[in-house]
């Protein structure tokens, strides 16, 4: 990915995928390569210029990836997006992908998306689970007006926000017991696997988030 070799950074991934692996794999793969990418930054190592290049070829890999995978009969719909201020989109892009395999209609709104314009979104398209993304520390307190602002919408999808900060933040007081907190992918496809299997409900799909 820090060549900016698309086709072997594919290639890769499709013999990873020949080799009997799923698609959390492929995902969790991806996520500990770009993490590595920025440790290297932050030694140094690598400049500004290497991590968007890895970026854009991730993204590259990730879209092709998604394109090849087989869709299933859509019941539930899912919004995603990265709240303001944050960039990092690569994670909630996996997840968004997760779910359109599993099944579930899915709108990714993508990066750096106010306040306003998502709760519009909300409004308008009814989602029954609304997933949020942040990447950096210092938009944690905005993290906390956009759940509460969407708890209160009379639509009251469920959240669900995903962070690697989350392996270092307790952020469980900031949301209802409508709000559920996910830091890893394998916990995130549990939670579909489970909710696909039994539930059609919201009120079951929080029962089993608990239980994670
Ligand atoms: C690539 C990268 C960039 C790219 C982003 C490109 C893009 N469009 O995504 C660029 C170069 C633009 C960038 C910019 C910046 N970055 Co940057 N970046 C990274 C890097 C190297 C990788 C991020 C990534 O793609 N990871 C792979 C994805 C798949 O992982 P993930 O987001 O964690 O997602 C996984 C889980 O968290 C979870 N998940 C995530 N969201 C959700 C949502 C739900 C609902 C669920 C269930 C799960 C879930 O599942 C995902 C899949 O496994 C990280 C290093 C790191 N350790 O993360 C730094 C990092 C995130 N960046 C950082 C910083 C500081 C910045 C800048 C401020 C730098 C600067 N001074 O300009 C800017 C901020 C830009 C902005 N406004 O957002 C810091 C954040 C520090 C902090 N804790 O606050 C990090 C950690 C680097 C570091 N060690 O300092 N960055």
């Amino acid at each position: 990915m820090l060549e900016g070799n698309v086709q072997k950074s594919w290639l890769l991934i499709a013999i990873y995928i020949e080799e009997g692996h799923s698609s959390t794999d492929v995902y969790t793969f991806l996520t500990e390569a770009m993490y590595e990418i920025g440790k290297r930054w932050q030694e140094n190592k690598i400049s500004v210029a290497d991590e968007h290049l890895a970026t854009a070829t991730c993204d590259y890999v990730l879209t092709r990836f998604q394109l090849s995978q087989h869709q299933l009969l859509q019941r539930h719909r899912a919004l995603l997006f990265c709240i303001e201020g944050e960039e990092h989109y690569l994670g909630i892009k996996m997840i968004a992908g997760l779910m359109r395999e599993q099944g579930w209609e899915v709108k990714n709104l993508g990066a750096n998306l106010p306040l306003p314009f998502a709760l519009k979104s909300i409004e308008r398209w009814d989602p029954d689970v609304v997933c949020l993304s942040v990447s950096q520390v210092h938009l944690l307190p905005d993290l906390q007006k956009y759940i509460a602002e969407i708890e209160n919408m009379p639509q009251s999808p469920l959240v669900l926000v995903g962070s690697r900060l989350l392996n270092k933040h307790d952020l469980s007081a900031s949301g209802s017991s409508r709000t559920i907190f996910i830091n890893h992918i394998q916990a995130f496809k549990d939670w579909l696997l489970i909710n696909n299997k039994e539930s059609s409900t919201q009120d079951k799909m929080l029962a089993m988030g608990e239980e994670i």
